[in-house]
């Protein structure tokens, strides 16, 4: 990774890993991947982007929504997962999905704890290429790396820190995203 670059790292959340009904595919190996790219690459920034809903959220099946409840604020399924807990700091931290009416899937949507977006932060950072990891492939890492792109951000994709909600979702999103133009690494 090189100069002037950041590495953006999307719901590496406990209810996307291991929770029950929305556990994803390759989603753990997701995470050990992320965390051996952080670690060889102390010098780049890790941004995190975190779902973070209230109970009542919209996109719950009980509020007839698309998603059986998940990264419900103040609980497990809402935390990054502990491999990767040491590389989070506050300021790079970036919670989406926090008002019950508003579906979030891009990271762009996120605030951090002082009210900055992750385009403002990345701005300060100087980083003009962003990595970008997470899951699911299908829905936050595709909104989020469209989003980096549209505002002018070289945006790489990382197949391998990638986690699906269905296999050939995933395929399909990352046919896409070569048709559009991104890099696949
Ligand atoms: C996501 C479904 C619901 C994601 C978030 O992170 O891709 N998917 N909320
Ligand atoms: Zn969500």
């Amino acid at each position: 990774m090189e100069t002037g670059s950041a590495l953006v790292v999307v719901d590496e959340l406990y209810d996307f890993i291991d929770g029950g009904s929305l556990a994803c595919g390759h989603s753990v190996e997701a995470v050990e991947y992320t965390k051996k790219l952080i670690e060889a690459n102390p010098e780049i920034p890790a941004l995190f982007v975190c779902d973070h809903h209230p109970a009542d959220h919209s996109s719950f099946a009980e509020q007839g929504g698309p998603w059986p409840p998940h990264c419900v604020a103040g609980t497990r399924g809402g935390e990054v997962h502990d491999a990767l807990k040491p590389y989070v700091v506050e300021e790079l931290t970036f919670n989406k999905g926090c008002d019950a009416a508003v579906e979030q899937y891009s990271g762009f949507d996120g605030r951090n704890a002082a009210g900055q977006s992750l385009a403002e932060v990345l701005k300060t950072l100087d980083a003009t290429c962003v990595y970008v990891v997470g899951i699911a492939t299908e829905y936050c890492v595709y909104n989020t790396a469209n989003d980096l792109k549209n505002a002018g951000f070289t945006v790489k994709v990382i197949e391998k820190g990638l986690g699906y909600v269905a296999e050939d979702g995933h395929i399909e999103t990352l046919k896409k995203m070569r048709e559009e133009g991104f890099t696949i690494l």
